[in-house]
């Protein structure tokens, strides 16, 4: 593969592979702003990334089960009505690092920061596939497809020099509530190349896999996706199934995120002095617009817990409309504490069905380090 034309990315960033570039910002950065900028939100690409230079020839193929393929063109795409949707992204493998110590997985490493909040403008996915004869909130397209296949221009090694692709129900795509995009903007700025410049599809509430970058074509299909990163990838499978008798299709692909919280004011080892209030910070987000109904923090290792304040779409920029939908969107919280002792800081999030972080990793270990969302925690030590 051929990485000599990268586009520039900021040093501070953590670079946890090279070729492909993935890369995640210090966990600090994560709740400096409730929108995260540009620059520091995490890069997770599978190959290197494409080059598109001539805007005016760029269009995406519309085709498949549908009457009249054709494509589409960005003057046709802009044509349409403009949304901005606030909406967390975040790579199923964020915090794997931390699963893989309880026991050995396979991917890259992340932290905590394999997540960003961001403001994505663009058209709704319901609104092309209307222009091509599919209705809004529909099942079924008139001639049979219930899956939409998003298809990239970047090659990959996992689709064998193919390129990476994935879908979604179609019933997702068409539902105007799903608020499913095909984004050309980000926090108010043209896309840029490492977050899929000219667009790239968004897919709130679900693991980033499926929100695929640097479209190239739309596919209207009966069946699921049959590429690697829907069938060999992306499943979280129960603690007892390993390498030697693994079954990809006894899963589905996973699509919604679980409850998520992490505490990001803190290192996990911080040597803090006697008497010092501590500041805890960090976000919570749950998958499928369910919002975050509180979030609790432990000074004494989950013992004990206070309820944190939480803030949401204070100073959201970009969105001018304030009624539009915050349900995607991550919340940050705050608690002020007295540490007295060395201990344990922890954080667990509630969503508003009642779903609950699990209090370890060893009970949602899977051999892929998928959808760690065990109880956050850090060390402070008391140093006289
Ligand atoms: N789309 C393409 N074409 N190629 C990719 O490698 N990675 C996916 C998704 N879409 C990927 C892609 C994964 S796993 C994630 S988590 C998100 O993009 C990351 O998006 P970001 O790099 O904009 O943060
Ligand atoms: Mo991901």
């Amino acid at each position: 593969s051929d990485y000599s034309q990268e586009p520039p990315r900021h040093p501070a960033l953590l670079v946890n592979s090279k070729e492909p570039f993935n890369a995640e910002p210090h966990r600090s950065a994560l709740v400096s702003s409730y929108v995260t900028p540009v620059e520091f939100f995490y890069k997770r690409n599978h190959g290197p990334v494409p080059v598109v230079d001539d805007i005016d020839k760029y269009s995406v193929s519309i085709r498949g089960l549908i009457e009249h393929p054709k494509e589409l063109y960005m003057k046709d795409i802009l044509k349409l009505p403009k949304y901005a949707i606030a909406a967390t992204l975040q790579c199923a493998g964020n915090r794997r690092t931390a699963m893989s110590k309880t026991r050995k997985v396979r991917g890259v490493g992340w932290d905590i920061s394999a997540i960003g909040n961001a403001v994505w403008g663009g058209a709704k996915l319901a609104d092309v596939l209307e222009l091509f004869g599919i209705p809004k909130s529909s099942n079924k397209s008139p001639c049979g497809g219930r899956h939409v296949e998003f298809i990239s221009i970047d090659r990959c090694k996992e689709e064998n020099g193919g390129p990476y692709k994935s879908s979604i129900p179609l019933s997702q795509a068409t539902n105007p509530e799903a608020d499913v995009l095909l984004a050309y903007e980000m926090n108010g700025e043209t896309l840029n190349r490492d977050h899929g410049y000219p667009l790239r599809v968004i897919v709130p509430g679900v693991i980033g896999a499926r929100s695929v970058k640097w479209l190239d074509s739309i596919n209207i299909i009966a069946e699921e996706c049959q590429g690697f990163f829907t069938q060999k990838d992306y499943k979280m499978f129960p603690p007892s199934v390993n390498w030697d008798n693994i079954d990809w299709s006894t899963r589905r692909p996973q699509m919604d995120f679980p409850v998520q919280s992490a505490i990001c004011s803190l290192d996990d080892v911080n040597n803090v002095k006697p008497g010092k209030q501590i500041n805890i910070k960090g976000y919570a987000v749950s998958g499928g617009g369910r919002g975050i109904e509180r979030v609790d923090v432990s000074i004494d290792g989950g013992k004990t817990w206070v309820e944190a304040s939480k803030s949401q779409k204070a100073g959201i920029p970009y969105i001018s409309d304030d009624t539009s939908s915050d349900k995607w969107a991550w919340v940050l919280f705050e608690a002020e504490v007295d540490v007295p002792e060395t201990t344990e800081i922890v954080a667990k999030a509630v969503d508003i069905a009642g779903n609950v972080q699990p209090e370890n990793a060893e009970v949602i270990w899977n051999l892929r380090g998928i959808l760690n969302t065990s109880w956050h925690r850090v060390n402070v030590q008391i140093s006289h």
